[in-house]
């Protein structure tokens, strides 16, 4: 805790505590009630200090009267517009071919239903095709070229090419790649998992008609292979919603996350009876038992339940997240589990 500020002590021991009294410690200031907060009509929570600019864009929306899928859409619009988000939209880092591929979902708690879009190149707002795939067809998820010629038809509009710090930085990496040792050269794809080159906005929110609405967007592990798709657009990996009892969204290296269905996971432990943050860390400890890597995944969930309590939990140190309500708006550390720091298999079931 040496090298920790003090307010990020405070907020990381608050969010060890279940979801109304996180409410009562975060800052070590009494704040609201969950009772309160909920009375206050939506909870939004996202991952990463980036998602508190998206969250409340999305309670604005929501105050404004729009529905929890132009909340997720409008909020997650935020963070795929910002040009210096190295991981999100169009201003992220390119795959190997030096193309920006974009990863995306929405889900919709009311009837269950999903769009999705992998592999986009070209569009700005892959969150909002998604939704257009939701509602204008019959599929739920379109990839590649056929979501690209998906997204001309509809009318949305192209976006910027590379940038020339993208394409320097494209090619950096592509002249490192090529001083590596030749049994290194081998098609592996991605830069080295580094907390700067893969961020992703999950976005989980309670509207204020009690249902749960989820989205998910990224450019993906940079330097990855070309046609590579993560977690992110795969509806049970980088995003799970279910309106009897809860949401969940992943952050961190997708390959670790959808070989576990990883947000599915969440949302069935918070079924079993966890607070949302007992069911991220429970989720982590089945997957870190199961995988070769033990805890060495880079992997981060965030949770909310129908009730509007939230949580979230990640490998190593943790990952930093934002939660919106009303006139509270934070960004909270959360806590972390390394091989050291397991905690008990089981969680606390109330
Ligand atoms: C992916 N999960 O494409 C995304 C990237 C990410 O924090 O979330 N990084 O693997």
């Amino acid at each position: 805790m040496s090298a920790m500020p003090r307010r990020r002590f405070l907020q990381s021991a608050a969010v060890t505590f279940a979801g109304g009294a996180i409410y009562q410690r975060a800052q070590g200031a009494p704040l609201l009630p969950l009772a309160e907060l909920r009375a206050q009509g939506a909870v939004v929570v996202s991952t990463w200090p980036f998602g508190q600019p998206a969250n409340e864009k999305a309670l604005k929306v929501l105050q404004a009267g729009g529905a929890g899928l132009d909340a997720i859409e409008q909020g997650i619009n935020v963070t795929e517009s910002d040009a210096g988000n190295p991981s999100v939209g169009l201003g992220g880092i390119p795959n190997a071919d030096g193309v920006v591929q974009l990863d995306a979902c929405i889900m919709s708690g009311p009837g269950h239903r999903a769009g999705s879009v992998g592999a986009l190149s070209g569009f700005p707002h892959p969150i909002s095709v998604a939704r257009r795939i939701m509602e204008t067809t019959r599929h739920v998820m379109l990839v590649g070229d056929g979501a690209a010629k998906f997204a001309t038809e509809q009318g949305f509009a192209r976006g910027p090419e590379l940038t020339a710090g993208q394409r320097d930085g494209w090619e950096k990496w592509r002249r490192e790649q090529a001083a590596r040792p030749a049994p290194a050269k081998a098609a592996t794809g991605g830069a080295a998992a580094k907390p700067d080159n893969h961020d992703t906005i999950a976005m989980v929110l309670l509207a204020p008609d009690g249902h749960l609405y989820g989205g998910c967007s990224t450019s993906g592990w940079g330097y990855k292979l070309a046609g590579r798709v993560g977690d992110s657009p795969i509806l049970g990996s980088g995003l799970y919603v279910d309106d009897d009892i809860g949401a969940a969204g992943a952050t961190g290296i997708g390959e670790n996350v959808m070989r576990y269905c990883g947000s599915f996971l969440v949302v069935e432990y918070m079924r079993q009876g966890l607070h949302p943050q007992e069911a991220c860390l429970e989720t982590i400890r089945r997957i870190a038992k199961k995988d070769p890597k033990g805890f060495d995944l880079s992997i981060n969930f965030v949770a909310l339940d129908k009730k509007g309590r939230f949580g979230a939990a990640g490998t190593g140190s943790g990952f930093e997240y934002s939660v919106t309500c009303g006139k509270f708006s934070r960004v909270l550390q959360s806590p972390g589990l390394t091989s050291s720091k397991v905690g008990p298999i089981g969680g606390n079931r109330k």
